[in-house]
């Protein structure tokens, strides 16, 4: 079940949040910057320790690896990294790829609830419409066990977007 919401995150009751992180895996602005600040410092540990274990150059873009959620309400954080918009060259399937690693790192911790921002549209300058075309369907089309994805927009044109990509989607 895909569901679409207006609002914080940090704030939802599911299992995982997924966040739009970058490759250093140690924090940013936006939707990485608010689980930081809100989850504290037991999710910046857990980052710190994957960068010494698994990932020394980073979380490769379109990678996913889980952290607990910390103070936050979910019991996960998911976190992937969107790659950069750039017009001259198509990182589509970088960008579907955040979502269907979150969404198998999520079957892995048994997560039944997962929510998704819209990724890599912030800082990372994805236009609106085309990344929740591709959230929507990459999605839709991901076998997974999680029974609702729920996609978590910020401001009222992302909600609409989204909502307008699962009408298309049908
Ligand atoms: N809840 C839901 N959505 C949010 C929230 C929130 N609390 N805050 C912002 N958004 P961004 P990116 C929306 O920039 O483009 C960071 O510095 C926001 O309006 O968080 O993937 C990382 O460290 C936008 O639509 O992620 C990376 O360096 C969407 O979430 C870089 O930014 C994503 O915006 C990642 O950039």
């Amino acid at each position: 079940m895909i569901t679409i919401v207006q609002g914080d995150i940090t704030a939802q009751h599911v299992d995982a949040v997924v966040n739009a992180a970058n490759s250093s895996l140690m924090g940013g602005g936006g939707v990485d910057g608010a689980i930081h600040h809100r989850g504290g410092p037991a999710i910046l540990r857990e980052c710190r320790e994957l960068r010494a274990s698994r990932y020394g150059s980073g979380l490769p873009t379109g990678q996913a690896v889980a952290t607990t959620a910390g103070d936050l309400p979910a019991r996960w954080v998911i976190h992937t990294v969107g790659p950069v918009y750039a017009k001259t060259r198509d990182r589509s399937h970088q960008l579907a790829s955040c979502f269907r690693e979150s969404l198998r790192v999520a079957d892995e911790l048994g997560a039944k609830t997962v929510a998704f921002p819209a990724i890599s549209t912030g800082v990372y300058r994805w236009p609106m419409a085309d990344a929740a075309r591709i959230a929507v369907t990459t999605v839709r089309d991901c076998p997974t066990e999680v029974r609702e994805i729920r996609f978590v927009l910020y401001d009222e044109p992302a909600y609409r977007a989204f909502h307008e990509a699962a009408r298309a989607a049908g």
